[in-house]
């Protein structure tokens, strides 16, 4: 039986994945409206990939619990219609953002070996491998952004080259 301490760590990193994936759900909208297609399509995936987390995470409390999660609606996670200004923002706030994403997670690691929860810490290290591949597929293409700048032929083919990226798609 799982202790209560590591349930609500985990329910609050399920609110953090959910949360995960409306940021990137934001982005993608400006994104799309100020035409950068192959951004857009990269942040929808993404935001597909962030609700994948927060899944894992409820079917993993579910499994182990028998208790069921009960999923709260919140007004903050709606669409916020946010003015990101540039492509540069964008990524610079997703960085940040993953790189909160692991601390976190370390946190979440390090509660569950106090807790010898060893389940718990084996069933943690996927999301580890995850946000090792996160951070550094967000700081390459924040370095690729910092080096264009505005060059408007650059943000093009910036563009154009992040739809060859690809999400993987995965299945529970
Ligand atoms: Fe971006 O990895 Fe989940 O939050």
């Amino acid at each position: 039986m799982m202790k209560e301490k590591i349930k609500i760590a985990l329910i609050k990193q399920s609110n953090r994945e959910l949360e995960s994936s409306h940021i990137y759900l934001n982005m993608a909208s400006w994104s799309e409206s100020n035409g950068f297609d192959g951004v857009c399509n990269f942040l929808y995936d993404h935001s597909n990939e962030e609700r994948y987390h927060m899944l894992k995470l409820i079917r993993y409390l579910n499994g182990r619990g028998g208790d069921f999660v009960k999923i709260n609606y919140d007004n903050k996670f709606y669409i916020k219609n946010e003015n990101y200004e540039s492509l540069e923002i964008i990524f610079e706030k997703l960085f940040e953002h993953e790189k909160l994403i692991s601390h976190e997670i370390n946190l979440l690691l390090e509660l569950s070996l106090k807790e010898k929860d060893h389940f718990t810490y084996n069933f943690l290290q996927w999301f580890v491998k995850e946000q090792i591949e996160e951070e550094s597929l967000i700081k390459m293409l924040l370095n690729k952004i910092q080096l264009i700048k505005n060059n408007q032929l650059g943000i093009y083919l910036f563009d154009k080259s992040i739809k060859n990226i690809e999400i993987n798609n995965k299945k529970l």
